[in-house]
């Protein structure tokens, strides 16, 4: 079996995906949680001078949540059967991460503080205006969601998940994308109840259950 370590910061942000995939599957890996005052120093060692990374081996380096995600979803068969299956899936997923990462840019706008304990450099990619990051925010809640309550509602899919009766990526990434958002606006999925109701059966997997109960608590 390969050896994975995923190397992160200690809170949930663009790791937690992959964490949940990682439990989904049952897959052990060692979660490692890097300090913000360590990074600095670590930054320019690292692929792409970001974080999330996945090691495999202790060989290869993967940066981008995304393409990790993607490449342990298919791993661990929670990818697409064929390739119009994983355009779905992919595109399902994308749009959430769009959602996630617009999400991310408010809060850090909101927070300078904590863009502060990232890195020096870091800091001016993240002053425009917090408001028009807001506007960016639910501008794209206003795109994205009411296509996926909208895909969930399709005729063709008529099994309780995304695209049939298993969990796949984008269906874990349903769970983790929004919950900060909702954390952030109780009400965010009032208007969506396919959404509210897959992220529930998601959260009540036994396995993600299992995750969810355990991991640690952190603040994003
Ligand atoms: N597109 C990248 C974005 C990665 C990213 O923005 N990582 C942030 C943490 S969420 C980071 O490493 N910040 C520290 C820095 O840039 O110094 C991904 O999805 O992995």
């Amino acid at each position: 079996m390969q050896e994975y370590t995923l190397h992160y910061f200690n809170r949930r942000g663009r790791a937690e995906i992959c964490r949940l995939l990682f439990a989904l599957a049952d897959i052990p890996y060692t979660d490692k949680r890097i300090d913000f005052s360590k990074w600095d120093s670590m930054k320019n060692k690292m692929p792409c001078c970001m974080l999330p990374i996945l090691e495999i081996d202790r060989k290869i380096q993967v940066p981008q949540s995304m393409t990790i995600s993607r490449y342990l979803a298919n791993e661990f068969g929670f990818h697409g059967s064929n390739n119009i299956e994983k355009a779905k899936i992919e595109s399902i997923t994308d749009c959430l991460y769009d959602v996630f990462d617009n999400y991310m840019r408010m809060f850090y706008d909101r927070n300078g503080r904590k863009v502060k304990r990232f890195s020096s450099d870091m800091r001016g990619k993240y002053t425009e205006n917090q408001s028009e990051s807001r506007t960016n925010y639910l501008e794209t809640c206003n795109r994205v969601l009411p296509y996926l309550e909208n895909c969930l509602q399709s005729k063709e899919n008529s099994g309780q998940y995304f695209t049939g009766d298993k969990i796949k990526l984008c269906d874990l990434m349903c769970y983790s994308a929004l919950e900060n958002p909702l954390i952030e606006n109780p009400s965010l999925l009032n208007d969506f109840p396919k959404l509210r109701n897959l992220r529930q059966q998601v959260a009540a997997n036994p396995k993600v259950l299992s995750y969810l109960k355990s991991r640690n608590e952190t603040d994003c």
